[in-house]
């Protein structure tokens, strides 16, 4: 037995780095303090005898920003001089949060830091709360993005991230009253300490205006746009230090701004609104991540950011080509590798042919072959409503040159299918690019299908529902192009940074490899049935739970206990993902604790957190009734205390780093075959929560993993929701056989959550008694059961113990440097250096 983890220091004190002396932790205590106060006078213009916590936030980040920096520029070098091949990821999110603990960590500079601010009377983790969190992504796709640039950058792949530089980012949801309603997030008030401006970095995007026809010397066709908006796309720089600071990439994100802000003729004409009219215009597409499309303008703007940050990449992403390999666009596909990340920047496929053939002269069947070479996508959901589709008129109106090669590159596509015999007549409208069914439309997962090389689905069972629905006949016709990468997760956040006490019991009892290689958790599983370690684990746990205990107590006045069991559902608020499910089981959990108060139940905290999309009626009724049941069974007397149900507002990175270290149970209970990938589920694992799930997205490989003893499956499998639809889902008989669900609803529906209106939850219990399409009344029983039985083995500490470890050591491979490795291996074709 490993003695070195029977000592018991203080579960919670943050800073590995304090006692594991990581190479570049070599800049001592004095140094960083002078450089401290340095940039508090120089860089902020501040004395320290008036300086606020805001201020040293910001002089922190300038000092951690100056050494990254300074790693910074011999990486962009290295990769120049070794014309190494660069990966551009372009994604309309990158859900990057808070920067200043990444900064830290990867630097080997927390405790280093922490000395140095408390000499002068400054407490970093004050520091850390203070930073806003960068909103700049919606959900899962946001924050894998995040978490693909950090470990690009950790493992020294040559990377870009292209994306938007919202002013406001996703919207700040608040709850009143139960109900959510949005404000935008503010988190440039103070100012981003962590990007470079580079007003030199600009392009000129274009809109609208008319395509001229005409021909060379050699009767060959040439197109010109000439669009009739332009706007500037400016870049701002942020760099992104991987572990150890051995690498640094940039994520490049646009801000856009009208080429002639000020109608001076106008202004002076007293005319002052229209005079401002065009950088109104221009800087619209910047504002706001997902503005509601349900309008044409919301709708048009939307197109407009896709287009406006792809086309800012692609010029930005040749420039730079042209000018390292002497003006040679052949050659592309051997330096560059664009990820999709998913559709939304799938207008960089006839861009780039744009460029190539009307800009460059190369002929269309080799321009067409270097773009497949050079771009591959990822798809993120099977949803058919997220599926992109852009109306042709809006297309032609806006951008009229690539419409055309829309076209002409699904005539190309279509005769070529049929030349080959690869389809039939009959099957023409199915992979055609244009929809023609409900008016026509373009199809942009067919789009970015055909123009990939490879295109992957983010989970096993993903990736194969990919090849058997939406996808089915263009994989029929490519089937090598449907390629699969389980998603994964940066452990320096969702493990180091998030619980550096769980970190320190890691290094001490399996060694420093782990903070190197996530395989080495495996060596963790040796520790499940020592006492002492799984005693020091829940010493950690139990810190973090009193931790989130007070968070909930300061926001929303709520009283938890710490020693109940954490029961957490964090994810945007969506039907499929089912928290409807989860808030029925918890009142008929609620009606058995009444029915028996005086049995021993296993104390309970409910957990919500997730924001609904801002049109989205339906997921904003569902937290209302979340909201509305917390306050019923909050206020119990009977229950003392054993059930309690909790909604935290305004969902993001930052607070999700405070609930995973201090979750039980992580509820990850979708509708099979609907969660593409999940990662929360990864990141709940790996801080040891156990997981009660379905056999969806990557629960499928997390089960094998951990192994069925430590994990709670229950309900329907993909396969059998398909049949469920298909055959009818028998939803009076589901209900008539289950007295259980009978109450639920008929409480629900009659108004016991809702007294002030009584029929508010009327038209939901009616929609899942006629039409349940996402299962929740068929997968009910299965989930009480499986909930009955997570209780019993809460109850029985050493076994739920032994089964967080094993969850923790199997954790591994959800790494994103693993997933990172595969698409640099099997997709982009660039090598990994190695460490
Ligand atoms: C989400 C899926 C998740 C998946 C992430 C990252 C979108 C459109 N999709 O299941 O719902 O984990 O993408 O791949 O955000």
């Amino acid at each position: 037995m490993n003695t070195m983890a029977t000592s018991n220091p203080p579960a919670n004190t943050p800073g590995i780095a304090a006692r594991i002396a990581l190479p570049s932790e070599d800049e001592d205590v004095a140094t960083l303090r002078r450089a401290l106060v340095a940039k508090l006078a120089y860089a902020v213009g501040k004395d320290p005898i008036v300086a606020s916590n805001h201020d040293w936030f910001v002089a922190c980040a300038l000092t951690a920003r100056d050494r990254i920096v300074d790693k910074w520029f011999p990486s962009t070098r290295n990769i120049y001089n070794e014309k190494r091949k660069r990966v551009y990821y372009l994604s309309l999110e990158f859900l990057i949060g808070r920067l200043l603990s990444d900064a830290l960590n990867n630097l080997g500079l927390t405790e280093t830091m922490r000395s140095a601010l408390r000499e002068l009377g400054v407490d970093l983790d004050q520091l850390r709360a203070i930073e806003p969190d960068a909103a700049l992504g919606n959900g899962g796709l946001g924050r894998l993005a995040a978490c693909f640039m950090e470990s690009m950058s950790s493992l020294s792949v040559a990377a870009y991230g292209y994306g938007i530089r919202y002013d406001h980012g996703l919207f700040r949801q608040q709850i009143k009253n139960g109900w959510q309603s949005e404000v935008p997030e503010n988190w440039l008030a103070s100012g981003n300490p962590w990007e470079f401006e580079r007003p030199e970095v600009l392009y000129h995007i274009g809109f609208g205006g008319s395509v001229e026809h005409s021909e060379d010397d050699k009767g060959v066709s040439r197109y010109a746009w000439h669009p009739a908006e332009t706007v500037e796309a400016q870049a701002f720089d942020t760099p992104i230090v991987g572990w150890r600071g051995r690498h640094v990439n940039t994520l490049r994100l646009w801000s856009a701004r009208a080429p002639d802000p000020l109608g001076l003729e106008a202004f002076n004409r007293g005319d002052h609104v229209a005079a401002l009219a065009s950088q109104t215009s221009a800087q619209a597409i910047t504002q706001v991540l997902y503005p509601s499309d349900e309008t044409p303008a919301g709708e048009e703007l939307r197109l407009k950011q896709e287009y406006f940050f792809s086309c800012a990449a692609l010029q930005d992403i040749v420039r730079r080509h042209m000018s390292q390999h002497d003006g040679d666009i052949r050659c592309l596909p051997e330096h560059v590798a664009i990820q999709l990340n998913d559709t939304h920047p799938a207008i960089a496929i006839p861009e780039l042919m744009r460029i190539l053939v009307d800009v460059h002269e190369v002929e269309w069947e080799e321009a067409w072959d270097i773009t497949i070479k050079v771009f591959s996508y990822t798809n993120h959901t099977l949803l058919p409503e997220a599926l992109e589709h852009w109306g042709v008129p809006l297309m032609e109106r806006l951008l009229p040159r690539h419409m055309q090669i829309i076209y002409m590159i699904n005539a190309l596509h279509l005769d070529h299918l049929k030349a080959e015999g690869k389809i039939d007549d009959s099957e023409l409208g199915a992979v055609s690019l244009i929809d023609e069914n409900a008016g026509r439309k373009v199809r942009m997962g067919w789009l970015s299908f055909i123009g990939a090389h490879r295109v992957n689905g983010v989970s096993a069972l993903h990736s194969n529902l990919m090849k058997t629905t939406v996808f089915s006949t263009l994989n029929r016709i490519y089937p090598d192009r449907i390629v699969n990468v389980t998603n994964g997760v940066t452990f320096r956040r969702w493990l180091m940074e998030a619980n550096p006490g769980l970190t320190r019991l890691l290094v001490d009892t399996v060694g420093e490899k782990v903070l190197d290689d996530p395989m080495a958790l495996q060596d963790f599983a040796a520790f499940a049935d020592d006492a002492a370690v799984q005693e020091r684990l829940f010493g950690i746990r139990r810190d973090h739970k009193a931790d989130l205990g007070r968070l909930i107590s300061d926001r929303l006045h709520i009283r938890v206990n710490p020693d109940a069991m954490f029961d957490v559902q964090i994810k945007r608020m969506h039907e499929y993902k089912r928290q409807l499910l989860n808030i029925l089981q918890t009142i008929a959990l609620y009606d058995s604790m009444r029915a028996q108060p005086t049995r021993e139940w296993t104390p309970r905290v409910k957990i919500f957190a997730g924001k609904a999309a801002a049109s989205y009626q339906r997921a904003k009724l569902i937290i209302k009734l979340i909201s509305d049941v917390a306050n019923v069974v909050n206020s119990d007397p009977t229950l003392r205390g054993a059930l309690k149900v909790v909604f935290l507002p305004n969902y993001n990175v930052s607070l999700a780093e405070e609930i995973i270290p201090a979750s039980d149970l992580s509820e990850q209970i979708s509708t099979a075959g609907m969660e593409a990938s999940g990662t929360g589920n990864m990141k709940l694992g790996l801080n040891g929560a156990l997981t009660i799930g379905t056999l969806d997205g990557a629960n499928v490989e997390m089960k094998e993993r951990v192994g069925d003893d430590n994990i709670f499956i229950f309900g329907l499998t993909a396969e059998e929701v398909e049949e469920r639809r298909r055959d009818g889902f028998g939803t009076r008989e589901i209900v008539a056989a289950s007295p259980v669900l009978q109450q639920v609803l008929e409480q629900v529906s009659s108004g016991v959550f809702s007294p002030g209106q009584p029929d508010l939850y009327k038209g939901l219990v009616d929609d899942l008694l006629n039409h349940d399409h996402f299962l929740v009344l068929s997968d009910f029983e299965a989930y009480v059961s499986k909930q009955r039985e997570a209780a019993i083995k809460f109850d029985t500490k050493s076994a739920w113990r032994r089964s967080a470890i094993l969850n923790i050591a199997n954790m591994g491979w959800f790494s994103s440097d693993r997933a990172i490795r595969e698409y640099a291996e099997n997709i982009w074709n660039v090598p990994v250096p190695k460490v």
